[in-house]
């Protein structure tokens, strides 16, 4: 793959935020210092996780976060997005609260602002304490409570420097992989019967806008992921199919949180005594809209049998299969490449939601390759800015974009086998170098400033 075009990467607007993300779990570490999370059960069940490893130490950024910002301010860009662990925080998930814990947020965000670069602290990014998870977790509805007076804790903290928030990373994600196949912690296996863990994100994404808004926040967002999905053909089956999955990654969160409402049919399936209540919360005005975008999916009807795809098994049971997408390059995770699929995405975006949608920020989009001469990663990136700027240009109202990841990390039930940083880290020694794609990003950034 050819490592970049010959002409610069068009110039974005001057107040563009360019970022890059990591999430606490993924790359914190520091395991004994904090509560329990429910990815701590599940890397403890042998078979969970395919190399076996867990995220105990992981990056061990909790003790070398200062390395970690130079390393942020070493690329020039203007932000970092980094989760908060609630079970560091708040260890049983409610009061008392870690003190400690609590310190390491206020350093890490003096450190960012002393390094001139924007904190965007995510509140949650799939480490529910397992206190909460052994209380009901995201199938009972005290969780969006928890998560509030959490979310209050928090910005009462750190609230005073920082100005961009995101609530909840991809509770799509968290609900499919997490509580329909079982694939992510907390480990359920119930299909359609997970539904409720959707709405209670939800709620509590909403409570938690309404209680950093109460404590003075300006701006603040969620980070979804979404793609376009592709039906495998023409044929009925099929196009029903992917229809049904692009409602399930791209409406089913979408809708409630921009236009008050679920996809036809999804209300009746949520458990709510005053279902037009909760709506109302959580379709709490955003100051923007995060998306994570990573690749469009092609679907089609049912196979007999379970389907692997991206390192999933999906059971026959479900009523779509992914189907494999031909002629693009796959990154090692056998994720296709596909910069295209992100202007049809935004394009979509904007007809759907009109002036419902509120400006966009690209919360996440990276790749997973080996090795320090990573001129995969930046062909990735290179293709992605350049469809991103299309969009733009077709007059999408996009603010921002962050790179996943900073560093390679801990990549959920792949383990440390997937490698997303423009930062490697050599696991034995916790040594961080830089990446040819580091440094092109840097000079890519240089380039937009002059
Ligand atoms: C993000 O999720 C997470 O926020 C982050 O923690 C993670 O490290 C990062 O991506 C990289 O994985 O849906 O069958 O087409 C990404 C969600 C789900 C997007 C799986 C790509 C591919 C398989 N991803 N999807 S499929």
């Amino acid at each position: 793959m050819a490592a970049t075009a010959a002409s610069p990467i068009p110039p974005f607007p001057r107040d563009f935020l360019w970022g890059v993300a990591t999430s606490a779990h993924q790359i914190e570490g520091a395991a004994a210092e904090r509560g329990a999370c429910v990815w701590d059960a599940f890397t403890a069940v042998p078979g969970n996780v395919k190399d076996g490893t867990t995220a105990a130490v992981a990056c061990d950024h909790y003790h070398r976060y200062r390395e970690d910002v130079a390393l942020v301010r070493g690329l020039g860009v203007g932000a970092y997005r980094f989760s908060v662990s609630w079970p560091r925080v708040l260890p049983t998930g409610a009061g008392p609260v870690n003190a400690a814990g609590l310190d390491f947020y206020d350093r890490l965000v003096d450190e960012l602002c002393a390094a001139g670069v924007r904190p965007v602290p995510t509140l949650f990014h799939w480490d529910t304490p397992l206190a909460v998870q052994e209380a009901g977790g995201w199938l009972s509805r005290d969780t969006a409570e928890r998560f509030a007076a959490y979310a209050a804790v928090v910005a009462a903290r750190i609230g005073d420097r920082v100005t961009k928030w995101i609530t909840l990373n991809e509770p799509a994600e968290h609900t499919l992989l997490g509580h329909a196949l079982g694939e992510h912690a907390p480990g359920r296996r119930l299909l359609f019967d997970a539904l409720p863990a959707a709405h209670h994100q939800l709620l509590a994404h909403g409570l938690a806008v309404r209680a950093l808004r109460a404590a003075g926040a300006r701006d603040v967002g969620i980070a979804n992921s979404h793609g376009p999905t592709w039906p495998a053909s023409a044929a009925d089956e099929d196009t029903e199919a992917a229809g049904l999955y692009d409602v399930l990654l791209n409406r089913l969160f979408a809708d409630p949180l921009l236009l008050g409402r679920y996809p036809d049919g999804f209300g009746e399936l949520m458990p709510s005594d005053d279902l037009a209540a909760d709506l109302d919360v959580i379709s709490e005005p955003l100051d923007w809209y995060g998306i994570n975008f990573y690749q469009p999916t092609k679907v089609g009807a049912p196979l007999p049998h379970p389907t692997e795809y991206s390192g999933l098994t999906l059971p026959p049971e479900l009523p779509f299969a992914p189907r494999r997408i031909e002629g693009y390059p796959v990154t090692d995770f056998g994720w296709p490449v596909v910069p295209d699929a992100l202007p049809e995405l935004l394009t979509a975006f904007r007809d759907r939601y009109g002036d419902r949608l509120p400006p966009l920020v690209i919360t996440e989009n990276g790749c997973s390759y080996e090795g320090l001469d990573d001129q995969e990663r930046i062909a990735y990136l290179d293709g992605h800015l350049r469809a991103l700027h299309r969009a733009l240009e077709a007059g999408v109202d996009v603010r921002g974009y962050f790179v996943w990841s900073l560093m390679d990390n801990f990549e959920w039930a792949e383990g440390y086998r997937r490698r997303f940083g423009l930062v490697h880290i050599d696991y034995a020694t916790l040594e961080r170098t830089p990446k040819a794609s580091y440094h092109w990003l840097r000079e890519v950034l240089r380039a937009q400033r002059a």
